[in-house]
């Protein structure tokens, strides 16, 4: 093999040599110019050679020499560079990952969201949402309800009282109408959900604390007709069903004439079943014509006014949209629970 095809099949081994052969490289060069490499032979055996000739043999050789030691460099450098490139593409970020959240999204609690249908619902009704405070006097809590000193629910067994017993827990929202009305003339068409205290133990279908959504519409002309369409396109709208209603005579403190509300069992239609324990209706909120006592203490005139107000716990309106038996899974912040309402 003369010189010029050592060079070629050197120069082409070379170049053939991949990212992933980079020590190869010093072995082709020892292959060649080591210390019994290919070329260093040629070096070696000059003197057998005529003056002459070894001029010619050694220039050439030497030249190859450079230009494998030239070649092996460059081609090091070029690989070097592709890994590096290579490394650079792996780590390269991508701003679509970068600003990703590491958590799963969040929803809202059932009861919240409830609360968010219940009002959707009553909104497209006219009605405005207000919230009051949590914690109440006397006053507002039961004495601007109608609800006499003397009057049972007032008792320390199912209010919490605060230190000094002039304020409390509210035990219902009722209180954010009276501030409602306190603060704006008729017409008022508002509901008002929020959470609300009572002191007795928890079941399975009672609990401490619960929530409610009240509404109240106070107007000139305002009826028990006007209540019940208002009521039966809520549960329309709410259940998302066809349902007969049922009004039954009832009595509360702050409305007379008062009402509680039946809805036609949604499970069974009315024929009856478990759910409806076999009556074919379910017992879903209560309601009212605002008691003049009412309208007196926040000075309204009720000769003029006249209004209806309701009531429901939003507990259990979500128990029986969906089937829930008992009412403490709500507070007890079970994930597996939870995530049933996750949309
Ligand atoms: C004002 C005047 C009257 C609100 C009303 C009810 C009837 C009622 C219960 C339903 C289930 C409470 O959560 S529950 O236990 N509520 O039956 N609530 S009328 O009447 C009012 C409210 C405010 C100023």
């Amino acid at each position: 093999m003369n010189i010029s095809e050592i060079e070629q099949i050197a120069k082409l081994a070379i170049e053939k040599i991949k990212t992933s052969q980079l020590c190869e490289l010093e072995n082709l060069k020892t292959q060649y110019l080591g210390k019994n490499g290919k070329i260093t032979q040629i070096l070696k055996s000059l003197s057998q050679y005529s003056v002459e000739e070894k001029k010619l043999i050694g220039a050439s050789a030497n030249k190859v020499k450079s230009t494998i030691e030239k070649e092996v460099e460059n081609r090091k450098d070029f690989l070097n560079e592709a890994i590096l490139e290579e490394k650079l593409q792996k780590e390269k970020a991508d701003p679509s990952q970068v600003f990703a959240f590491p958590f799963q999204k969040g929803s809202f609690h059932p009861i919240m969201q409830t609360i968010q249908d219940i009002s959707t619902s009553f909104k497209t009704l006219g009605f405005s949402v207000a919230e009051g405070p949590e914690i109440e006097d006397d006053w507002h809590n039961f004495e601007a309800l109608n609800i006499p000193e003397s009057h049972p629910a007032r008792d320390t067994q199912d209010t919490f009282y605060l230190e000094g017993f002039k304020n409390l827990l509210r035990t219902h929202t009722s209180p954010g109408q009276i501030h409602v009305m306190k603060k704006q003339t008729p017409p008022v068409k508002v509901i008002v959900p929020g959470r609300v205290y009572r002191n007795e133990a928890s079941d399975a279908s009672h609990s401490s604390t619960f929530h409610q959504v009240e509404g109240l519409s106070v107007g000139e002309n305002i009826t028990f007709k006007s209540l019940k369409e208002t009521l039966a396109e809520f549960v329309r709208n709410f259940f998302n069903l066809e349902l007969d209603l049922r009004f039954r005579p009832s009595y509360f403190q702050f409305t007379e004439p008062s009402s509680e509300v039946d809805i036609q069992c949604f499970f069974c239609k009315g024929k009856g079943c478990r759910i409806c324990k076999n009556s074919g209706w379910i017992e879903t909120m209560g309601c009212g014509m605002v008691h003049p006592n009412v309208f007196k203490a926040v000075n309204y005139d009720c000769e003029k006014y006249t209004g209806f107000a309701f009531g429901m716990g939003v507990e259990r309106l979500t128990m029986l949209k969906y089937g829930i038996d008992d009412i403490r899974l709500f507070y007890e912040n079970d994930l597996r629970f939870l995530k049933q309402f996750s949309v």
